[in-house]
Formats: C-alpha cells, sequence, structure tokens
C-alpha cells in the first residue's frame, strides 16, 4: 500500500544553550535524509536556529518558538537565559507545534526531545505518539539524575552517621569512586533551582520513553550500559555522531590544519572550554604563563579579549609558536596527527571528538556533567589528568603539560584513548552496534 505523502508527522524539540541542538539536528539530518516522504519540523530559538544554521531543507522544517524574553531583551547572564526558556516552556513548544498541525493537517506520529525535557512524556500521550529522548551526554551522567532521590537519600543518612562531608556514591554500579564533590550541582546540593529541577524529573521520566537516544558507543562504558539498559524501556547508544551523523562545517578560516601540518607528530596543545565557558581571569593569565613557557606550539580556542585578557606581550611572544582563534575547527584539528593533547573543560562532545581523534586530555572541569566526566576521564578510562586542585596555575598546568606530552604516563594514556577510538570505528562498522542501533532508531521514529 502506497503511504500518502507526508502521513508522518516528527516533531523535534530542541534545548537551545550549549552543545545541545546542533547533535540533535545532526541525528534528524540522518533520520529525515532516508525518509523523503517523512515531514520532521525542528522547534529551537531563533538565536539557537541561527547558531546550528539550522534552514528549511527537503522534508525538514525550522520554526522558532518564544525564548520567554520580551522582543529585544538581551539576557546579561547565560543561566538568565535558561532559566526564563524554562519557565516558558513546555508552553511555548506546546503552541508552536498547534500552529504547524494545523496549517499542515498533519498530526505528530513521533516526539523527538532533547532528554531534559521531562514533559516530553505527557506531551506523546496526548499526541497518542512515540517518546525518543536524545541524552547529548554520556552514559554516567544520566545515571546519577536517574538515581538521583536513592543518592540524596542515602547521601543524607550517611553524612548524618558520618564524619565524612564528602561521601561516596559506590552503590551505585559502575560508579565506584565517585564522590558527591564529582556529581552535577543539583543532584545533592543547590537542589532548587530550574536546571536542576528539569534534571530531576528527567531522571523519573526517562523510563516511559519508547527509546532513550543517547550520543556515545556501547564501549564507552558497557557496565553502565547495562544498567541503563534495565533502566528504559529501550536504549539505542546511536554515537559518537561525529562518525555517525552530518556534521556542522566549521570554516577554517584562520588556516590552523594547514598550520598543523607544520608540526611534527604529537607535538601541538590544542586548548579549548567550548561553547559556554570562559575561565576566570586568573586562570586564563596562569595558562597563558604555561603555554609560553612549556614551549609546545599550541592552538588556543579563545573567544574572550585577548588583548585584555592574556599577559602584556604575550600575543607578540608567541605569534610563532601558537594560533589564537576565536572559533576552531575542532572536530578536524582533533583528528590531525599533530596533534599531542587536548586542554578541556570536559564537555561530552569534546570528549568524544579526543576519543575518535585518539588525543588524550587535560582536564579542567566547570559546571554540570564536566566533574564527573573529569573522574571517568581519569579513573575509569584513564585517558585523562584533571589539574591539580581543579585551577589553573602556572606551575599545575605546566606539569599536566609535561606528563601528557613527555611522560612514560602521557604515552600510556595516549595508547588507552586509540583503544577507545578503535572501539568507536568498530561501532560504525556496516554489523557495528551503533550502526545497529542507529537503523533501529530510524525505524522507530519513522514507523
Ligand atoms: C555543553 O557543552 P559545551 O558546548 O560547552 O561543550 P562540548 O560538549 O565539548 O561541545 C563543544 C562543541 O563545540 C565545538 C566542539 C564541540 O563539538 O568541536 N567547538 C568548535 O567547533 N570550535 C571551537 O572553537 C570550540 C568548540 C555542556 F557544557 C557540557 O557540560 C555537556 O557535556 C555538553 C553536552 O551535553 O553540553
Amino acid at each position: 500500500i502506497a503511504i500518502p505523502f507526508e502521513s508522518k508527522h516528527v516533531a523535534i524539540l530542541a534545548f537551545p544553550f550549549g552543545t545541545h541542538a546542533g547533535p540533535l539536528l545532526g541525528m534528524v539530518l540522518r533520520i529525515a535524509a532516508e525518509y523523503p516522504d517523512v515531514r520532521f519540523s525542528f522547534f529551537s530559538t531563533r538565536a539557537s536556529n541561527a547558531k546550528t544554521s539550522a534552514l528549511n531543507k527537503g522534508n525538514i522544517h525550522i520554526y522558532n518558538v518564544h525564548d520567554g524574553f520580551p522582543e529585544g531583551h538581551v539576557p546579561r547572564h547565560p543561566m538568565e537565559a535558561i532559566g526564563k526558556f524554562i519557565y516558558a516552556m513546555p508552553g511555548n513548544f506546546r503552541n508552536a507545534i498547534d500552529e504547524v498541525v494545523a496549517e499542515t493537517g498533519v498530526n505528530i506520529t513521533c516526539l523527538i526531545t532533547d532528554a531534559f525535557y521531562w514533559f516530553g512524556a505527557e506531551m506523546a500521550k496526548e499526541f497518542d505518539c512515540k517518546w525518543v529522548p536524545l541524552w547529548t551526554a554520556g552514559p554516567h551522567s544520566v545515571l546519577v539524575h536517574i538515581e538521583t532521590d536513592l543518592i540524596r537519600e542515602r547521601v543524607s543518612s550517611k553524612s548524618s552517621n558520618d564524619v565524612c562531608d564528602d561521601p561516596s556514591i559506590d552503590f551505585l554500579t559502575g560508579l565506584s569512586g565517585v564522590k558527591v564533590s564529582d556529581l552535577p550541582e543539583g543532584v545533592v546540593r543547590d537542589i532548587e533551582n530550574p536546571m536542576a529541577t528539569m534534571l530531576h524529573r528527567m531522571g523519573t521520566t526517562l523510563s516511559q520513553a519508547t527509546v532513550v537516544a543517547m550520543n556515545s558507543f556501547t564501549d564507552v562504558h558497557p557496565v553502565i550500559a547495562d544498567v541503563l539498559k534495565s533502566k528504559f524501556k529501550m536504549l539505542l547508544n546511536v554515537g559518537p555522531f561525529t562518525l555517525t551523523t552530518p556534521q556542522h562545517h566549521v570554516p577554517d578560516e584562520e588556516h590552523c590544519l594547514e598550520w598543523l601540518k607544520q608540526h611534527k607528530k604529537e607535538s601541538v596543545v590544542y586548548v579549548s572550554f567550548g561553547s559556554i565557558i570562559t575561565p576566570p581571569p586568573h586562570e586564563l593569565f596562569a595558562l597563558a604563563e604555561a603555554l609560553e613557557e612549556c614551549k609546545f606550539p599550541f592552538i588556543w580556542a579563545f573567544s574572550g579579549n585577548r588583548e585584555k585578557q592574556l599577559p602584556k606581550g604575550f600575543l607578540e611572544r608567541t605569534k610563532k609558536q601558537g594560533k589564537i582563534v576565536a572559533w576552531a575547527p575542532q572536530n578536524e584539528i582533533l583528528q590531525h596527527p599533530s596533534v599531542g593533547v587536548c586542554v578541556t573543560h570536559c564537555g561530552w562532545n569534546s570528549i568524544l571528538e579526543c576519543m575518535v581523534g585518539g588525543i588524550p586530555m587535560i582536564c579542567r572541569p566547570f559546571f554540570g556533567d564536566q566533574k564527573l566526566n573529569n573522574k571517568m576521564l581519569e579513573h575509569e578510562w584513564g585517558i585523562g589528568v584533571g589539574i591539580e586542585n581543579g585551577a589553573f596555575t602556572k606551575e599545575n598546568t605546566l606539569r599536566a603539560l609535561e606528563l601528557t606530552m613527555s611522560s612514560e604516563k602521557g604515552r600510556v594514556m595516549r595508547h588507552k584513548v586509540l583503544g577507545l577510538r578503535e572501539c568507536a570505528l568498530k561501532a560504525i562498522e556496516p554489523q557495528g552496534s551503533s550502526m545497529k542501533d542507529f537503523t533501529t532508531l530510524i525505524n522507530i521514529v519513522t514507523s
């Protein structure tokens, strides 16, 4: 029987901050390409759609949703923007979806959302459709949100009987050695803010999803993958997205890749703190001093004010040694053989890109899942080293650079990360786990 044109309608609800909407759009691009007769309506804010260059394309239609602010208001801080947006949802999404359904006359048959959106469970019931949340970070971090109630209960009873004020959460399979101080804020402390409430609600509703998709591959942590499988109706590891979905092209205006060619194998330090973070001024200063003194060539993705925030004369003195760019073609840089280490805030996308590139990491986490990611990089996978005492000083940064670039420990780290790279490449072979999971995902979304 011929299926009538656009009888299927997939609505996609993106989280419009950090690196969330881009990977979600990439996943949708891949699904949509295989089913041109299914309509995909992608909803995010105007600012987010502009950043991901989301344009109407074939069967993908892009819509702006209200960001929660009056017209023309510019938020002073990312947290202000996030708070207001959370306050505006799900109403803003619901209004936009209702308009599109009325306009097209095609009901929603599948709802794909950022996993943050706990209300997806209820909305899917109302639409009588499937709910497919995408968790854009690692398996260990979603587990702590699922187990938040248990963690809170155990930790409060522990700390009242115990002298220890940083208890471990080793009662959770796969997370031995993880302490409360490694957890995202909002799990145990500071639990009332909008982000914390959203993540807590997410943890209690993901089990209702038709399937939970994750930007990961099974061998990242098979034990936790099994635990998650027992919590969800279905878990599909469909990453790493850099290998499984079309990537947003970052222009190389400053010719970083050409510059890398002039350097020896594994000799260059790459520095980036993702899309939200700029380290505090004294740490930027210390990092710059360490880079200059270590003499390793470097590329630094630096979005701040170079002249004001870096040491006096630094730009002039290091113009041969280093390259500073506002936004780098990071994914390609991390695949280049000249790169020896990545200094990172431990965002999940950067970690996956380092795994695929076979690059060890120096970790300076800031918020959310980043401390937990740092813990896993150091203690579970042995492919990263944390900055001593958690903040850059010239001395501790020099020690971390020395360790990763020139010591036996660094060599072992590189060996281990190359092992993970192999696993990622295996997962995307035609019969590999991520490829199989992607096929299942496409079938569920489009059937
Ligand atoms: C949030 O992460 P971020 O956006 O801060 O950081 P990443 O997950 O590491 O993603 C950064 C992406 O931006 C790219 C880089 C990554 O794909 O290749 N990029 C670039 O192309 N050029 C640059 O100069 C710098 C970066 C959050 F903060 C994290 O804690 C979460 O783990 C993450 C995923 O949920 O989202």
